[in-house]
Order: structure tokens, then C-alpha cells, then sequence
């Protein structure tokens, strides 16, 4: 399957990449890195841009921030990466290829594809794009390298999370070996932070609370957060993190607010809770241990509704 696809976008007149709206590391990296290998025959769209921190990558100037599908050019592929559901990507509109190739690694994928490959025991979709593109037999540029490792490296926090197995780590030396250079990339992306992100991970922190007897913590971002510290949304990356790192804790839940009655959830797990059946419960999805939702409501009742599930599961 790999080699079809592979054969697929080598021929492709055109390919435009897609992934899901609020991108993180492993979006970024594995469309980055599709654009840097074919060439110009790649377009990257992208609803949401590109975060900073993510903007070093080869490329990332390039890619097309847009408000209405309309603004997307018809293309002969539509390759679909680290995107479980379509309705992620806004105004998706299938209709403007003519093969939609999909290649993910969310569990909740149901293959909504022409052609899909979904691998839920991979780390990354970048791992994946990596086989892909060496069953070309051409050469991996230190560009490619730098976009891949990128995409791994931050899907797996650091080569930490469960689904982080030894390909990861072949690959992942494969890379290091074709240029990419992990000290330039890990400045880049973790040492790098605005100002402003960590104002606003300070008022987040003061949100902790505890839940279920310590097994779940829960942490938010009011829109009056972002007023006062003139942070982003995107700036609230990996703040889930620091609930899921509290001893004892077996599920963190983080909310961010998207407008008035409306918010963002993220779920993770350290392996007994299954957040990608409660995502999907409520209308989300995602990984066994990392997923999330949208819900039309305020905080409280969200994280009410999220701990009712939850009673259920721990
Ligand atoms: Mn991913």
C-alpha cells in the first residue's frame, strides 16, 4: 500500500496537503515535509497557518492560510495527513480532486479515503510519510529530515509516549543520519517560547484542580486569559501536560475557551483510561491516551459533563 501511494504522488500532476485545524508538530512536519520532497507540484493548505514555533521549518513560509475552501485550487490529489475526521479540516470539499489519499495514525480514523493508510500503532503520521517517501528510492534531503524529525518528536513528547517502539527510533536515527539535526530543532521548537505563552501558562496553572480522588486534574484558558497576556490559542499547547504530570493522576482534562458557551477539550491518559472512547463519546476523537472534543458549552458544565463520563470509566 505504502509503494502505491508512494507511486501516486510521484506521478501526481498536483497534490494539495491538508491537515486538521489547531496543527500541531506532527501536521506541520508530515505536509512540510511531502512539500520539500516533491517539489513544487505540492501546495500546503492550512485553516489555522502555521504556529510559530513551527514556522523555522523548510518551507513553512509557504504555506496557504485559508478562510473559505473556495480559496483552494482543484488539484489531482488531495493528500489528507494526521487527520482522523474530515470535518477538521473546514470546508472540506472532496469534490475538488479527483483521488483523496488519506495517511494517518488516529485510531478514531475510519478511512474516509480513496485510498487510506491509518496505522493507530504508529507514533506519527511523520513515520509513516518517512516509509512512503523511501519507497521512491530517492534520496531524503536534510530538509525532509528536519520536517519529519520534527513531526515525531513532538507527536511522541520527546520519544515518551506509549506508542514511541524501536521503528520510531530507527527512524528517528535515519533522519539525524540524512541532516536533520535534533539540538537545532529542539531549540527551535521548545526553546523558543513567546513571552507571552508563559504569562498565560502562569494563569493557567492557578486553574488546577483535582477530581475523582486525585485520578483526573483539570486545568483552562478563559478568552480573558488571552486579553490579558495577548497569547494564542496555539500558545496553549502541551499545557495539558502539566495536569497529566501530577503523580496519581490517570486522566488530564484541558479546556480552552473558543468563544462565549463554546470550548476546546484535550483528554489524555497514561494507559488505564481509554480518552479516545470519551472523546468520541463526545462527538470528538483521537488516541487511545491523547484525544479531545469540542462542546458547546461554558467551562464548568463541560467539565461536568467530561467527569460524569469519566465516573464511568475510572
Ligand atoms: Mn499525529
Amino acid at each position: 500500500m505504502k509503494r502505491k501511494v508512494a507511486q501516486i504522488l510521484e506521478e501526481a500532476e498536483s497534490i494539495a496537503c491538508f491537515f486538521h485545524k489547531n496543527p500541531d508538530g506532527d501536521a506541520v512536519g508530515s505536509a512540510l515535509a511531502v512539500k520539500n520532497f516533491f517539489g513544487d507540484k505540492v501546495k500546503v493548505y492550512s485553516y489555522h497557518g502555521v504556529p510559530e514555533i513551527f514556522r523555522f521549518l523548510p518551507k513553512a513560509d509557504e504555506v496557504i492560510k485559508y478562510e473559505d475552501f473556495s480559496e483552494v485550487e482543484p488539484a489531482q490529489i488531495f493528500l489528507v495527513l494526521d487527520c482522523g475526521d474530515e470535518r477538521r479540516i473546514p470546508g472540506f470539499d472532496a469534490s475538488r480532486a479527483s483521488t483523496i489519499v488519506v495517511v494517518d495514525h488516529h485510531e478514531t480514523n475510519d478511512g474516509f479515503g480513496d485510498v487510506s493508510i491509518v496505522e493507530p500503532d504508529r507514533s506519527s503520521t511523520c513515520e509513516i510519510v518517512y516509509e512512503i517517501l523511501k519507497e521512491t528510492g530517492r534520496k531524503i534531503s536534510s530538509s525532509v529530515a528536519e520536517c519529519l524529525f520534527a513531526g515525531i518528536y513532538t507527536d511522541t513528547g520527546g520519544f515518551r509516549y506509549s506508542d514511541t517502539t524501536a521503528t520510531t527510533f530507527q527512524v528517528a536515527k535515519e533522519l539525524v543520519e540524512a541532516g536533520a539535526d535534533p539540538w537545532k530543532i529542539t531549540l527551535n521548537i521548545y526553546d523558543s517560547n513567546p513571552v507571552r505563552r508563559i504569562k498565560l501558562l502562569s494563569l493557567c496553572l492557578g486553574t488546577l484542580q483535582l477530581h475523582l480522588e486525585g485520578k483526573v486534574a483539570s486545568l483552562y484558558v478563559t478568552l480573558d486569559m488571552y486579553e490579558k497576556t495577548g497569547a494564542l490559542p496555539e500558545d496553549t499547547e502541551d499545557f495539558v501536560n502539566y495536569a497529566r504530570g501530577i503523580k496519581g493522576v490517570e486522566v488530564a482534562v484541558f479546556m480552552r475557551e473558543l468563544h462565549e458557551g463554546g470550548v476546546k477539550v484535550s483528554l489524555r491518559s497514561k494507559g488505564k483510561v481509554n480518552v479516545a472512547r470519551i472523546a468520541r463519546r463526545l462527538g470528538g476523537g483521537g488516541h487511545a491516551n491523547a484525544a479531545g472534543c469540542e462542546l458547546d458549552m461554558g467551562i464548568e458544565k463541560a467539565l461536568e459533563s467530561i467527569l460524569d463520563i469519566l465516573k464511568e470509566e475510572i
